[in-house]
């Protein structure tokens, strides 16, 4: 019998996810430090996220949903009647309403996102807006193979994967994951994809360290998620939110900096920190439209339409499979 006490302590520190307190403990022990940007979004991550798009510097949301108005209707004419729109971290699902308002063809969506309350939040909203949608949410890391519904094998499918998320990912990494998502679907097949641009330094510095300090939250927040799920004891204000520009990958970087030296517990192991020493949270790689198309060839997706928005430019391609 548990005492109620007993109860209560545990109930502040849930089991923690395994792959989390490996991949932390991993990325803590090696030189430089790093950490995967997928766990940014817990649900406070998620609602970070959502913040860091409403700022003034931040333009890729707005930018690519003003894409997305101007091109959803063209899209449409495209698709097959039935087609699933299969989407990679949907969060909020803002996005997919441009195209759900163009498309009457899209009859089922599948959302996936690794944060469940961003994603039942965002299927109830669009339940009570589309009700002749079928909408099958899925919590799942979409860097793993998905598990489809068997009732959908042979619809025709439109995958969505926007937000430049797959610029997060190192080359092969990105290669592999829209090779993966190639073999996965059928003749025909598609792929809308956003991937922001490269352009000038300051535009994208400023877009990954906002003057309202959100950004930096959302950078910080990661530290406080370690402290709750992994029992970390990180002060995250000794901490320092650094956004660099690394030309040579063509991407802005993401660090969490010491402001000093100092040793940090995690799981009941020891990590210690120079002064300066920095971890890396996050890449955010930019392309140019030859790097993205030739990467997506590289997958095996062949270009059918491309769209280059204004400055700051931001890129919409549509592949077929
Ligand atoms: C949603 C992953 C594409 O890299 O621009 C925003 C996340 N990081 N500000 C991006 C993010 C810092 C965003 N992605």
């Amino acid at each position: 019998v548990r005492l109620a006490q007993d109860v209560d302590q545990s109930s502040d520190a849930p089991d923690p996810d395994p792959e989390f307190m490996s991949d932390v403990l991993a990325g803590l022990t090696r030189q430089p430090k790093v950490l995967s940007p997928k766990y940014f979004y817990d649900d406070r991550g998620s609602d970070l996220f959502e913040a860091i798009c409403e700022t003034p510097e931040y333009y890729p949301t707005r930018t690519e949903i003003g894409m997305l108005r101007r091109i959803a209707p063209e899209v449409a004419s495209l698709l097959a009647d039935d087609t699933m729109l299969l989407e990679l971290g949907s969060g909020a699902s803002i996005k997919t309403r441009m195209l759900l308002d163009a498309s009457p063809k899209l009859s089922v969506y599948v959302p996936v996102d690794i944060s469940p309350d961003a994603l039942h939040a965002a299927s109830e909203r669009l339940r009570m807006d589309y009700p002749s949608l079928t909408i099958l949410p899925q919590v799942a890391d979409f860097t793993r193979p998905l598990e489809m519904p068997a009732s959908l094998k042979g619809q025709p499918v439109l995958v969505f994967f926007p937000g430049s998320t797959i610029g997060n990912f190192e080359h092969d990494q990105a290669l592999a994951l829209l090779r993966g998502l190639r073999r996965g679907l059928g003749a025909g097949d598609r792929l809308l994809i956003g991937a922001d641009q490269v352009k000038d330094p300051a535009t994208l510095h400023a877009a990954y360290d906002d003057a309202a300090g959100i950004t930096a939250a959302f950078n910080r927040n990661l530290l406080q998620r370690i402290n709750r799920e992994l029992d970390g004891d990180f002060n995250p204000l000794s901490f320092r939110h650094e956004a660099r520009w690394n030309p040579r990958f063509a991407r802005i970087e993401m660090h969490l900096v010491s402001t000093r030296a100092q040793i940090v517990s995690v799981a009941g192991r020891a990590f210690s920190f120079e002064e300066g020493e920095s971890i890396h949270t996050e890449n955010s790689h930019k392309f140019t439209r030859e790097s993205f198309t030739g990467l997506a060839a590289e997958a095996g997706w062949v270009l059918e339409r491309e769209w280059i928005s204004g400055a700051p430019s931001f890129g919409v391609f549509l592949f077929r499979a």
